[in-house]
């Protein structure tokens, strides 16, 4: 399989992500992104014509949203990472799938303003990602009474990997992370699955500071 990759892309480093965690082997083309807009030119719009990446190319299946490529390489490596059979897993899988879409948009526009200097409203970019952070948290922590750590299943998910990297790289557009928990803890679960790999501002978790354990919650990682 062959990913048209960017080392800063969150959405590219969803798919390097799980495939490490599912044992996948890629074949990386890098794109340069930033400065080049490599990823506008003539070839590659050819594979998108969003003019966007990544793009996942299998013998003749050409994907260009990150969530699609998700499933497909759960679907073909490690199907658990799809969540339960029944229907509550399965539509909780796809409406943090979604719900990742505004991730993008938010935090990720924000990020892009505020790193890459992209035009943007800055300000109303990191109102709607403490919109989504608040949802995200409140989901969490609900979870996190009923004893899961993780946002679709007993187990994590491509639901996980699809929300992990714009929530973990918030700090770069100026979205601090401090108030909100669960999120944090939630954080090192996916740190902590064997196979993690890192991206540039994503760390692996024995760089981090200790998070404080609340005596109230009945198990933290
Ligand atoms: N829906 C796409 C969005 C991908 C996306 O927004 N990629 C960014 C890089 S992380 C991009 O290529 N942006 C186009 C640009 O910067 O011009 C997906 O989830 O794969």
């Amino acid at each position: 399989m062959i990913l048209y990759d960017y080392i800063l892309s969150p959405d590219a480093y969803k798919v390097r992500l799980l495939a490490a965690l599912v044992g996948v082997k890629l074949e990386l083309r890098a794109v340069d992104v930033h400065p080049g807009r490599e990823h506008q030119s003539e070839p590659l719009r050819a594979l998108n014509p969003a003019g966007s990446i990544p793009i996942l190319i299998d013998g003749d299946l050409i994907l260009t949203e990150s969530a699609a490529m998700l499933v497909y390489l759960a679907r073909r490596a490690a199907a658990e990472w799809l969540g339960g059979d029944d229907a509550v897993d399965a539509a909780r899988v796809q409406q943090w799938l979604a719900f990742s879409r505004r991730l993008t948009e938010h935090l990720g526009g924000a990020r892009a303003t505020e790193m890459l200097l992209e035009p943007g409203d800055l300000p109303a970019m990191q109102r709607a990602s403490t919109i989504d952070l608040r949802e995200l948290e409140a989901a969490l922590s609900e979870r996190r009474i009923l004893g899961q750590s993780h946002l679709a299943a007993d187990r994590p998910t491509i639901a996980d990997i699809a929300c992990f990297p714009y929530v973990a790289l918030a700090p770069d557009g100026g979205v601090s992370l401090d108030p909100y928990p669960s999120i944090r803890l939630w954080m090192r679960a996916i740190r902590m699955l064997p196979g993690f790999i890192e991206m540039p501002g994503i760390h692996r978790l024995h760089d981090l500071k200790p998070e404080p354990v609340s005596p109230a919650m009945p198990e933290t990682v």
